[in-house]
């Protein structure tokens, strides 16, 4: 139980956060319910900075913890089912397994809003934590405890239409007027996007997965949709939580990815009806959308040529030199 002097400890540091996040560039022109302020080199939104200071803070990470991180739209919620799947493989069933009536970004907290809900998995035996955050503002404990790191990225392309469509889905839930796609194309261009700029958020992942191989994996969208089997088996090794050959020659991790695709997860009436809250409940969106098309090229369908080769050479010109492809 928290005492009273705690609580108004963490009342003052709350204040002080908001009094210093009042004094940093900020921006909206995406049109999103609040504004984005800059800090340390990226975009992001009051709450999540908030909670983001409070972690960097108080969150105390354990060896055993496993650590989702993605910037938004690059396939997270995907990864949450994914992984908690695996993890509770023992304690569920096909039929009984939570993700049949809860939305994936609920069966995994974040971070930056839910440690009450991490302490009640961490009792299930569940050490799955998520996070938007960049690397460079991860809580030290996160890196010193050496707990593992899963992070995933997306073509910027097809990152970008999904933001895109999940901001104007936002935007008309609310009754409001979205931004316009080419005016949206050149803020994330420009790195104005939720804890963009996007391509330092994946180099600073990228550059520590290479100094921590063990430690950090990194994943791209595009790999764990071309083979999920292959991928999801070494999420499960990376985890701690290998299948055993038994497992494999029952199907296991088949099922878990048949569990955990897209067509069947979207089709879930959870999915399809429910509402998700984040963050102490002041931003609810309706459950689908988090669900869109789930393909690789849908940029295809929305970026003239010449937007997807200037989107290409910004991606080329910010990752050179760094051995990554996207
Ligand atoms: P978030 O940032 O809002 O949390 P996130 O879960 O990271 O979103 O990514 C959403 C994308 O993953 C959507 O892509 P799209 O807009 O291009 O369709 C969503 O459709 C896709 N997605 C969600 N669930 C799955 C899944 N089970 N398999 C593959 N893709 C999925």
């Amino acid at each position: 139980m928290e005492s009273h002097l705690e609580k108004q400890n963490g009342d003052v540091l709350q204040q002080s956060f908001k009094e210093m996040i009042s004094t940093l560039p900020k921006e909206n022109r995406w049109g999103f319910l609040e504004d984005y302020y800059q800090y340390q080199g990226f975009w992001i939104s009051p709450s999540f900075l908030q909670g983001a200071l409070s972690a960097q803070q108080q969150f105390q990470a354990q060896p055993t913890d496993v650590i989702l991180c993605s910037s938004l739209r690059t396939g997270t919620g995907w990864l949450k089912s994914l992984t908690f799947a695996t993890i509770t493989r023992t304690s569920y069933n096909d039929s009984t397994t939570p993700l049949l009536h809860t939305l994936p970004h609920d069966v995994v907290p974040f971070l930056e809003f839910d440690h009450s809900q991490f302490s009640a998995n961490l009792h299930l035996g569940i050490p799955l934590l998520a996070t938007h955050l960049p690397y460079s503002f991860l809580p030290r404990s996160i890196i010193d405890s050496g707990c593992k790191i899963i992070y995933i990225c997306r073509d910027p392309k097809d990152t970008f239409v999904s933001l895109y469509h999940f901001i104007a889905g936002h935007c008309k839930s609310k009754n409001a007027q979205p931004i316009q796609l080419d005016e949206a194309f050149e803020l994330f261009y420009e790195g104005v996007s939720p804890f963009g700029p996007y391509w330092d958020h994946v180099l600073g992942y990228w550059k520590a997965s290479l100094e921590h191989p063990d430690k950090l994996m990194f994943l791209k969208y595009e790999e764990l949709v071309e083979d999920t089997v292959l991928y999801l088996k070494k999420i499960a090794e990376f985890m701690g939580y290998p299948f055993s050959s038994e497992e494999q020659q029952q199907g296991v991790p088949e099922n878990i990815v048949q569990l955990c695709s897209f067509d069947n997860l979207s089709g879930l009436e959870v999915n399809k009806t429910g509402k998700h809250c984040e963050g102490q409940g002041n931003l609810e969106m309706e459950n689908n959308i988090f669900f869109r098309k789930g393909k690789v090229g849908d940029w295809k369908n929305y970026l003239t040529t010449e937007m997807a080769q200037r989107f290409d050479q910004r991606t080329m010109q910010k990752l050179s030199g760094s051995g990554l492809s996207l």
